[in-house]
């Protein structure tokens, strides 16, 4: 992974604009487009949802999703004085190396990704494996709405409004085994409509694999997302499944996962193969454990001004200490990063 330095041309929204004013001029923002453009607004959003979500391309949301939309919770979880970062930049700024290297290769790229039909593999030390239907797989959870910041290993960071369920709720309904001590998730294998699978990035043992430890698996802040900004997730963000645990570094919030695994050993994840001294397999975000190649303790939140980007403080745990850090008394976050 690079570092990127911000092009004077990124486009910007300070980060230090306070959330009332933010949310006001989304508001407004939100009211004059709703009215112009509601027949293009996705039929399921809300009246307040798509006021919200005004400046959000409606997709074409698998019928799954859209019905179970009504029942979302919305803003479970938030992320107060932080703006959230507009839809336009987590949708045209990310790392999906299967589609290419570049940030704006996967948002040109993932439109080959089909992610419908689309099945999920649960098996290892689990009561109930199988092989199901994404329709089936998702029938027994609720979805809420989550707002965390993601902050990536290369220092920049967003704040990005998720829709998921817990992690934690998928392994009530599989039954781990008493064998079971980690989960190991995996994403499509598929060079056809993959291209960065097929030469790019040789460096890379597909398919890309992330794993957690059994109880950072159960901490509620753990979600399985299949959408974001009020809407189904771009093919970019990882369609039609993904993790997000937002108190490590983003290389562990998989992507279209299509197998999850529940097992005994600690997993052999992506990063770590490749370059094990620089990530970890516990990777959570911690300003005063530097990355061999750059510091930690500060991140640029993305978009950057316009004329210069929006450096802030890294926080421990991403700022979600008071939820994790328990996870991890004893352990030595020098040696275990
Ligand atoms: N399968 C897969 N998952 C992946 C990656 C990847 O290259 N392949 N990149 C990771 C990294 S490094 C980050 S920072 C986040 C980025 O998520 P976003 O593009 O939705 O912001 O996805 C993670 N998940
Ligand atoms: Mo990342």
């Amino acid at each position: 992974m690079f570092i990127k330095f911000p092009k004077r041309s990124d486009c910007k929204e300070s980060d230090v604009t306070p959330e009332s004013l933010y949310l006001s001029r989304r508001t407004l923002l939100g009211a004059s487009v709703a009215g112009l453009a509601l027949g293009s607004l996705p039929r399921w959003a809300s009246a307040a949802e798509a006021a919200r979500y005004a400046d959000v391309e409606a997709g074409n949301a698998p019928s799954w999703f859209a019905g179970k939309l009504p029942g979302t919770q919305w803003g479970a979880v938030t992320v107060k004085g932080e703006a959230i970062t507009p839809y336009k930049d987590a949708t045209h700024y990310n790392n999906f190396y299967e589609f290419g290297t570049d940030k704006g290769d996967p948002a040109q790229n993932a439109g080959s990704l089909k992610t419908e039909p689309w099945s999920v593999v649960v098996d290892g030390e689990v009561g109930k494996p199988g092989r199901y239907a994404l329709e089936d797989f998702m029938k027994p959870y609720q979805l809420e709405e989550r707002i965390y910041r993601l902050r990536c290993v290369e220092a920049w960071s967003m704040v990005i409004p998720w829709i998921g369920f817990p992690v934690s709720a998928l392994l009530k309904q599989v039954e781990p085994t008493s064998k079971a001590k980690y989960i190991r998730f995996e994403t499509l294998q598929d060079p056809k409509s993959m291209p960065g699978q097929r030469s790019g990035f040789a460096l890379i043992d597909w398919p890309y694999v992330e794993g957690l430890r059994l109880d950072e698996a159960m901490n509620p802040l753990a979600i399985l997302a299949v959408g974001m900004y009020g809407r189904e997730l771009p093919n970019q963000n990882g369609a039609p499944l993904r993790l997000v645990v937002p108190w490590k570094y983003g290389f562990k919030s998989v992507k279209s996962i299509v197998r999850i695994s529940l097992v005994e050993e600690q997993p052999k994840t992506t990063w770590q193969s490749i370059a094990a001294d620089e990530y970890g397999f516990y990777a959570n975000v911690n300003p005063t454990v530097d990355h061999p190649r750059w510091t930690q303790a500060r991140e640029r939140r993305l978009p950057s001004g316009l004329f210069s980007p929006n450096v802030r403080e890294t926080q421990m745990f991403n700022g979600y200490s008071d939820e994790v850090a328990s996870l991890y008394t004893g352990l030595d976050l020098r040696k275990n990063y």
